[in-house]
């Protein structure tokens, strides 16, 4: 899932593709990279960051889903608000990607279900301008697995169906970077639970620790992409059914190493390259389907 943010101030690439024309041009290129899927979204959740008046999200957001669909991309609306996704689905768009899992907004369930399409229910305990105050967990992945699974029965009484659902641990959100790397390493543990799992690990300030240099200054955002794609490769490698990243192309060749490390040895359910396995992401992205 290559990464198109419309905003002006996202951590990683803030202002970079904020007119519709260039953010536009930037899913193509992404496309171009090996993405199957694009995440357009118009809010940025950078941490400490205000809200955005929802006319402004729409009007970010809407042309860049239109014409990217148009284009025939599969496109994610990356939103909290439940009257964009309605909207976006309208333009064309197959998924809804909901970084609050739902807890934004008391409508995004029954917008979910009335629409049919996938929606990514992300583990969120505030907003941007809260949420490094909310780290505070007994076991991390115990924690975010049961909060996680709370958010499904949610779904499940809204009327949603399984087969629409994708859950993610949310990196970064809520938690400081000693809180993400056992999200990661015990991945299989999510990925056990049954529903599709999507990583965001993208750029994300626990990799700008990881790769600090002497002086101890965290790595800046564009220097994180190679950590980024190791972790696609050993996200991968342990089951995920996508990565969320801002430079494909690192990450689509990683994605094909774990599929064909995991093809050769057997022990897996990913396909080798060539294989018509590699194309169930996209395949069932449209259809609303899903790839469990
Ligand atoms: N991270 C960001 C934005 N949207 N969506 C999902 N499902 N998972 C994530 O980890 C995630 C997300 C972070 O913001 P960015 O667009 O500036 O990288």
């Amino acid at each position: 899932m290559g990464v198109v943010n419309v905003t002006p101030d996202s951590f990683s690439d803030g202002g970079r593709w904020f007119t519709p024309g260039a953010a536009v041009a930037h899913g193509l290129e992404l496309l171009e990279q090996g993405a199957d899927l694009l995440d357009v979204g118009g809010e940025s959740t950078r941490p400490g960051s205000r809200r955005v008046a929802v006319e402004d999200e729409l009007a970010r957001v809407l042309p860049v889903v239109e014409e990217l669909v148009d284009r025939g991309a599969t496109v994610s609306v990356d939103t909290t608000r439940a009257v964009v996704a309605r909207a976006a689905v309208g333009r064309g768009a197959a998924i809804v990607n909901d970084v609050s899992g739902g807890l934004a907004d008391d409508a995004m369930y029954s917008a979910v279900a009335d629409t049919g399409v996938v929606y990514v229910a992300m583990h969120w305990r505030g907003h941007a301008d809260v949420m490094d105050d909310l780290d505070d967990y007994d076991d991390v992945v115990t924690d975010v697995r049961r909060e996680l699974a709370a958010r499904v029965d949610a779904l499940r009484a809204a009327g949603v169906h399984d087969d629409q659902v994708v859950l993610d641990p949310g990196l970064g959100f809520a938690k400081a970077g000693s809180s993400n790397w056992p999200l990661l390493a015990r991945l299989p543990e999510l990925v056990a639970d049954g529903f599709p799992v999507l990583v965001g690990a993208s750029r994300k300030r626990f990799l700008g620790h990881l790769l600090a240099g002497r002086d101890e200054e965290p790595a800046p955002p564009l220097a994180r992409d190679r950590a980024t794609a190791a972790v696609t490769a050993l996200a991968a490698a342990a089951g995920a059914w996508c990565v969320r990243v801002h430079e494909v192309a690192g990450s689509a060749d990683a994605v094909r190493v774990a599929a064909a490390w995991q093809g050769a040895t057997g022990t897996g359910a990913g396909a080798g390259p060539g294989d018509d396995d590699e194309l169930a992401v996209d395949e069932d992205a449209r259809t609303g389907g899903s790839t469990r």
